[in-house]
């Protein structure tokens, strides 16, 4: 398909859009969200960003999906034992199902039952350095996230194959993502193609290109569950957790 090389377009697409236009592709300006769909230059078939009832789509630009002939992860950087994962090899880490919920800086959040493995599962086999105090996440869709190593180890952190008891959709990731639940959803990287293990911080795409923290960390505030009408419910900060949602720490109690 000629001319939707993302890659290369990337400055062809941004200029076409006005400053303000531009503006509103952040994802904290709720409520006006570019919708690609409208743009004939996208075909309908794309990734973009989409509000589907119960659990939004949120694309920062315009992508085809990943092309699995292709696909691989490859685990680098300060580690002693690199490694390139096939998609097979990654059911072979132990699998944790665990249901969160993804907070987007626009305000809305959305549950689902996730399935995957801790970042720790992954850090035995690569065996970081010493000086490996940062890690960095590439995307096939050009996006990328930075994290502490140490924000990676905490609980309830996953690299998620399956979503809602199915492989993730190619809207939620395919085929392969970050949970991150007490991180803001840009934080929650998906289509991961590459993840580095570094000594210095790098940046994220919403740092780069928009007025988000590298950090991330959901803030006390206001949430609107999509799986509650919307409706406005003060929040604590870090993972959220409603009335109506089971909390773990709950659940342990009895
Ligand atoms: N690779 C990639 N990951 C991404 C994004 C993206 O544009 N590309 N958008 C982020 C944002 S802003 C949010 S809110 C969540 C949304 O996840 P969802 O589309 O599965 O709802 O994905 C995050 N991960
Ligand atoms: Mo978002």
């Amino acid at each position: 398909m000629p001319g939707l090389n993302f890659k290369l377009d990337r400055r062809v697409f941004l200029k076409a859009f006005s400053l303000s236009a531009l503006a509103s592709l952040w994802p904290g300006k709720a409520g006006s969200t570019v919708q690609f769909q409208n743009d004939e230059r996208f075909p309908s078939h794309y990734i973009q960003n989409r509000d589907v009832p119960g659990f939004f789509i949120r694309s920062a630009n315009p992508f085809p999906g990943v092309n699995m002939d292709e696909w691989s992860l490859k685990v680098k950087g300060l580690v002693e034992n690199p490694q390139t994962y096939r998609y097979e090899d990654l059911f072979g880490f132990k699998m944790i199902a665990q249901t969160s919920r993804l907070k987007c800086v626009e305000c809305w959040s959305a549950k689902a039952e996730w399935e995957g493995f801790h970042i720790s599962e992954l850090v035995d086999k690569v065996k970081p350095k010493p000086e490996a105090k940062y890690v960095a996440f590439q995307s096939a869709d050009s996006y990328y996230e930075s994290y502490t190593l140490d924000e990676l180890l905490r609980d309830r952190m996953l690299l998620v194959l399956r979503m809602n008891g199915k492989t993730l959709s190619a809207n939620h990731g395919f085929p392969l993502r970050l949970i991150a639940p007490f991180k803001y959803g840009y934080k929650n990287i998906k289509y991961i193609t590459g993840i580095e293990f570094t000594d210095d911080r790098k940046r994220n795409y919403w740092a780069d290109f928009g007025p988000y923290s590298v950090d991330g960390t959901i803030q006390p505030g206001i949430d609107h569950p999509l799986d509650y009408g919307k409706k406005p419910l003060s929040i604590n900060g870090g993972e959220v957790f409603h009335f109506f949602d089971k909390r773990p720490d709950l659940k342990r109690k009895g």
